[in-house]
């Protein structure tokens, strides 16, 4: 039996904040974790250092259920983001492990290959609705037949996920978070004929999303999931939070527009309700947010029993070991639906050397051992973590709106 003999937690910022776990076993082998959470990224590098490193130590780390079991149940105060990316990224690295060791794809060890390839969208946006169609049009010419659509909101100077610029990270290098402006009403009365003006521009082939991020009331919710019917949207996402999950019985009974949520999930208890009552047609847990590959299994699966389809978060930051890892589960997970892919710079993909990519479209996971995809420690030497946060925002009296 090998055993896991050290566990280095890795923070390093190659144009943004990441945490990496590096599991090495005493025949040699190295398992690769992400724990990034986005903005409390500190938070979770010491929850690994300072809680979990030293349970592992000893331990055979084909035992990944056990240890599963035990980070999650052996503790009093569990489940949150940090608790719950902590586990996940000693489960993603036991996995890469295991792949390794057997010389398999991790794919392979989940029940091997349910299709050719993983449906990926990626992001357009535009302050005007020309930039918004010229950015679609671009994400069409690459290939890609699936794209989220954001666009400004007349009378507010700034839009969550809206650049200015050709990208966007949403996290900006700052002290404390920037604040942004909002406004449901404006929004409601703008977003709808975007989205139809895409709609016209692209025909009716390719998938169009949008993104509400959590801002909008139920009935809020219901009355743009209406309005934006005769546009085909594949869905609308986190049009209200989750954390009253019987709030979207409400949306659901007003619209057949496809609803979307859970990227900021932890645990298949967080979208019980919302699953088991068919309020919503996609889950977008992450692996590393919600317990690794072993947890989010779990989740797809008892979705799969009430028709609800998975479709991972895939942002910038999610570390391109996370993706890895959510790239090998999706291929082997039968009730998929489609993946985002927001896409990484270049310094990123140089930082964690990958095998999965993308071909026409589609997710490809490599045929790499394990998850295919490592990390260049040396870049923790001149990249150290930098202070970073996503903008809060505020309505125009000044109430803080939430996320
Ligand atoms: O950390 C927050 C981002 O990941 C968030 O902006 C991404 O809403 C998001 C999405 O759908 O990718
Ligand atoms: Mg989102």
């Amino acid at each position: 039996m090998d055993r896991i003999e050290r566990v280095d937690v890795l923070v390093a910022s190659p144009g943004r904040n990441f945490v990496t776990l590096k599991v090495t076993t005493a025949d040699g082998l190295v398992g690769w974790g992400d724990a990034t959470v986005n903005g409390r990224e500190l938070a979770v590098a010491s929850y690994l250092r300072d809680h979990v490193a030293e349970l592992l130590l000893g331990r055979d780390p084909g035992r990944i259920e056990d240890l599963w079991q035990y980070l999650y149940r052996g503790v009093y105060w569990r489940r949150g983001p940090i608790t719950m990316a902590a586990i996940g990224a000693v489960d993603m690295a036991l996995w890469d492990i295991l792949g390794k060791r057997t010389g398999q794809p991790v794919y392979q060890l989940l029940g091997g290959r349910v299709r050719e390839g993983l449906l990926a969208y990626r992001h357009a946006f535009g302050w005007e609705t020309s930039e918004l169609l010229d950015a679609v049009d671009r994400q069409l010419a690459d290939g890609y037949r699936a794209v989220r659509v954001q666009t400004g909101v007349p009378g507010l100077r700034t839009v969550y996920g809206v650049s200015r610029e050709a990208r966007y990270e949403p996290a900006g290098r700052a002290a404390v978070p920037l604040e942004e402006e909002w406004d449901s009403a404006a929004y409601l009365a703008s977003v709808p004929a975007a989205i139809g003006a895409v709609r016209e521009h692209v025909g009716s082939g390719v998938r169009l999303l949008h993104d509400a991020h959590h801002r909008l009331t139920p009935i809020q919710a219901a009355r743009l999931g209406k309005a934006v019917e005769p546009y085909d949207l594949f869905w609308l996402e986190d049009v209200t939070p989750a954390e009253d999950q019987e709030a979207f019985r409400l949306v659901r009974e007003h619209t057949t527009t496809p609803l979307a949520v859970g990227e900021v999930f932890n645990t298949v208890w967080d979208a019980q309700h919302l699953i088991s009552h068919r309020y919503i047609d996609y889950i977008r847990a992450a692996v590393v947010h919600a317990g690794g590959i072993s947890h989010v299994r779990k989740l797809f699966a008892f979705a799969d029993v009430y028709g609800v389809k998975a479709a991972p978060h895939g942002p910038s930051d999610i570390s391109p070991i996370a993706f890895a890892a959510s790239v090998h589960l999706c291929t082997a997970t039968h009730n998929f639906g489609i993946h985002e892919y927001m896409g990484y710079p270049q310094q990123v993909h140089e930082a964690f050397p990958h095998a999965w990519h993308v071909a026409d479209g589609y997710l490809q996971p490599g045929d790499e051992p394990g998850l295919g995809v490592s990390f260049d420690e040396s870049l923790v030497e001149g990249h150290p973590y930098q202070p970073a946060y996503l903008p809060v925002a505020r309505s125009l009296d000044g109430t803080l709106v939430d996320w």
